[in-house]
């Protein structure tokens, strides 16, 4: 609970109170363009996920520009005059504000278990993915091809190696790429094994019904399993037949509902 009298920046604005005549209305729904002609970014997967589990209507702009991202990260939603970054916080404001959740009457435990799992894809499989495609060769080589093929050849080989020099520091800061290749997955391989035990004997992670956990769980595995790129973490995925069924079921799943 929060304090009394502290300023709830999560509360209800004037332009929310309006929220019933826009629920109706389409949020904008910022992301980078597509690579393989898949959206590639795990929260950006999520959202859309998300947006269709949840059924909001949305419009979406591509852009690579972090600069004008409230938080210099994608995806963002353009809602009214808001603009919202941060996939988790988004999900929130639209729970909120549209009065819509997919997550409505699952248990403090089940909330309880999401929010561990969220924690395993997004702050720790999440950035082994990315070493996956930026450090590690075999990935980076036909990942920054498609990346940057629009870049124009005169600034193409620099604006490669400056990015992959960000990222392999952003990896070092976090942690993972402090640890060499085997020990990366490894780590990853118990992180699968874990997800696929959980899927073991349920279609979906909490049971029969599409939660947003498995809109933030698809935002990766899809991002591991169904996109053109041969990896060494697509192959310890590929070693639990389960898990690409399981992504094929939500993008069935995610159709039918959409
Ligand atoms: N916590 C954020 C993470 C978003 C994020 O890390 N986005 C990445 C793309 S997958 C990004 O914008 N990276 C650009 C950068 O860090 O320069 C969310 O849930 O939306």
């Amino acid at each position: 609970m929060r304090g009394a009298g502290a300023v709830d920046r999560y509360a209800l604005d004037a332009s929310d109170v309006q929220a019933g005549e826009r629920q109706a209305l389409p949020v904008t729904f910022v992301r980078f363009p597509p690579v393989w002609g898949r959206n590639v970014s795990p929260f950006a997967l999520k959202l859309e996920a998300w947006l269709k589990l949840a059924d909001i209507p949305f419009e979406v702009e591509f852009s690579s520009n972090l600069a004008k991202a409230p938080k210099g990260k994608l995806p963002y939603i353009v809602d009214g005059r808001r603009r919202i970054g941060d996939s988790t916080l988004i999900i929130e404001h639209l729970k909120r504000t549209r009065g819509i959740d997919p997550d409505a009457g699952l248990s403090r435990r089940d909330v309880a278990e999401s929010l561990a799992l969220q924690r395993l894809f997004e702050e720790h499989l999440y950035f082994i993915l990315v070493y996956s495609r930026w450090i590690d060769d075999e990935g980076w080589a036909p990942m920054s091809e498609a990346f940057f093929g629009l870049v124009p050849a005169p600034v193409r080989a620099v604006a490669r190696t400056m990015a992959r020099e960000r990222v392999r520091k952003i990896l070092h800061l976090q942690g993972i790429g402090r640890h060499d290749r085997d020990e990366v997955y490894h780590l990853a391989r118990a992180d699968l094994a874990a997800v696929a035990e959980l899927l073991a004997d349920r279609p979906f992670f909490l049971g029969d019904r599409i939660t947003t956990l498995d809109a933030i769980a698809y935002g990766c595995l899809a991002n591991i399993l169904l996109v053109p790129l041969e990896t060494e973490l697509k192959r310890i995925a590929l070693e639990w037949p389960s898990l690409t069924s399981w992504c094929e079921a939500m993008e069935q799943g995610l159709k039918d509902d959409g």
